[in-house]
């Protein structure tokens, strides 16, 4: 591992702040979901109704507790913290000029409490917080309006904290919005609330588009702020097996791997790939893409590719195959890996299959990768005070052996390291709490309720002697 491997832990700023209208704050898209549950898709509502239950409003009260939250990372022995800047804090409505000096502020305290304990930050620009007035002003990233909006908010902060901000990446797991059966997806990573009958896939496609000029943009304009800056862009890895050896669904597993390869590819390489113009064609999409647009993605490649993963995913060419369903996690026609046992929502546990992405990655694109999000969603349970969530450390111990034969045994170049929700944070898929990440255990429950205490996991201990270890 490199010597200076970055072990850490992740969460983002709609799921831990709260705090949704304080200094300043507008409303982002994350505040207009209701909770649901793994049966229950969350409801995205016209603005803030009286009468309904919105998760993220408090989150688990992050924007006053960070202070006592970091100390805690810092006991554990982190490298680094990953969480992301709430885009409606520095830019309440999206589209002003001048940004939200109270929202700037609290970030600057944010970091230089990190850096008080030597924790560097792993900053995503955005995750699922658009300003909800841009979805109202301009259909979210239906409008190419929106890449002057995004490259301001990222010019304003990098600019800001160009001295205490090295890792950032632009937008969360983009490649979510190809799930189209699922509106929360368009939304939270495009602000896109699609209309009856309409093309959902060109539609995806046109805002990936404008997605991919700003953060080429941005990694082109970042390096001019600070040329020591790593600027990365952020995928959702879910590896896409095929169900038997059967050419058909050999077949099938590419076509559909394709459909996450494929921002990593432009986001890295800097051009759309034969496949997707092939496709464009077939289907007739006429994009507004420019050739200015072609050379911006050009010349904005990545520094690195960040990315989550929870889960592989299985597929039949045989219709005689039970299919998932509209599963949350992972596409419609994914099936039930039979060699495989699930979490209690639903997800393939596949420590090998983070391997295999790494692998997979670091071939196509040979350049430094950063494991963003890896965790184990489970409803703890209390007993005499105490969690023991030996469950959570089995997942991760398991996960982390493979990362590191990926990077021993494979020579995959890894930055870091970061667990999903180091300390429990609201569920993006559900709204719940139930579904808990972190190592920290935060007395909230699904309806809103608790103390907000923070208690130490069995895993908090886990961790923080793994990294000793590991650092040494
Ligand atoms: C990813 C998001 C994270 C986090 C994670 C866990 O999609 O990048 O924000 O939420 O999933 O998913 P969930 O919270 O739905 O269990």
């Amino acid at each position: 591992m490199r010597k200076d491997f970055l072990w850490g832990g992740a969460v983002a700023a709609h799921q831990v702040e709260g705090a949704y209208q304080t200094g300043g704050k507008g409303l982002s898209i994350a505040d207009v979901m209701t909770a649901g549950s793994r049966e229950q898709a969350r409801r995205i509502t016209a603005g803030v109704l009286e009468g309904e239950y919105y998760p993220n409003h408090e989150g688990i009260r992050f924007y006053e507790h960070y202070k006592e939250d970091i100390r805690l990372f810092a006991e554990m022995g982190f490298k680094c913290f990953r969480t992301s800047i709430a885009w409606s804090r520095i830019f309440p409505q999206g589209d002003e000029e001048t940004p939200n000096e109270e929202g700037l502020r609290f970030y600057d305290d944010l970091f230089d409490e990190l850096h008080k304990y030597q924790i560097e930050p792993v900053i995503t620009l955005s995750h699922f917080e658009m300003p909800y007035e841009l979805v109202k002003k301009c259909g979210g990233w239906r409008s190419r309006e929106m890449i002057g909006h995004f490259i301001r908010f990222a010019q304003t902060v990098m600019e800001r904290y160009k001295e205490k901000v090295k890792y950032w990446m632009t937008f969360n797991e983009i490649n979510n919005q190809m799930i189209l059966t699922n509106n929360i997806y368009a939304f939270t990573n495009s602000g896109i609330l699609f209309e009856e009958g309409e093309d959902r896939l060109k539609t995806v496609y046109q805002a990936a588009h404008y997605e991919f000029v700003a953060s080429a943009e941005v990694v082109r304009m970042g390096h001019e702020i600070n040329p020591d800056f790593m600027i990365g862009c952020m995928v959702a890895a879910t590896p896409v097996y095929a169900y038997s050896c059967h050419p058909d669904d050999v077949l099938l597993a590419q076509r559909e791997d394709r459909k996450n390869l494929f921002f990593a590819d432009v986001h890295a390489r800097g051009h759309y790939p034969a496949y997707v113009k092939k496709e464009w064609e077939r289907l007739g999409y006429q994009l507004d893409i420019t050739k200015e647009d072609l050379e911006i993605i050009r010349k904005g490649c990545v520094d690195y590719i960040g990315f989550s993963y929870y889960l592989s995913s299985a597929i039949s060419a045989d219709p005689k195959v039970k299919k998932l369903g509209d599963d949350l996690a992972a596409g419609t026609d994914t099936v039930e890996n039979p060699y495989l046992p699930m979490t209690p929502w639903g997800w393939a546990i596949d420590p090998k299959g983070l391997r295999y992405i790494l692998n997979q990655y670091y071939d196509r694109y040979e350049v430094p990768l950063f494991v963003v999000e890896n965790g184990f969603g489970f409803e703890d349970v209390m007993e005499d005070g105490q969690i023991h969530d030996q469950n959570r450390i089995e997942y991760l111990s398991d996960h982390i052996r493979e990362m590191v034969k990926a990077v021993e045994e494979d020579g995959v170049d890894l930055l870091g390291y970061t667990v999903w929700g180091c300390i429990d944070p609201v569920s993006f898929g559900t709204g719940e709490m139930r579904k808990r990440y972190g190592f920290i255990y935060v007395d909230k429950k699904d309806d809103g309720s608790g103390t907000y205490e923070r208690i130490r996991k069995d895993s908090f201990y886990w961790y923080q002697e793994l990294i000793n270890k590991m650092s040494k």
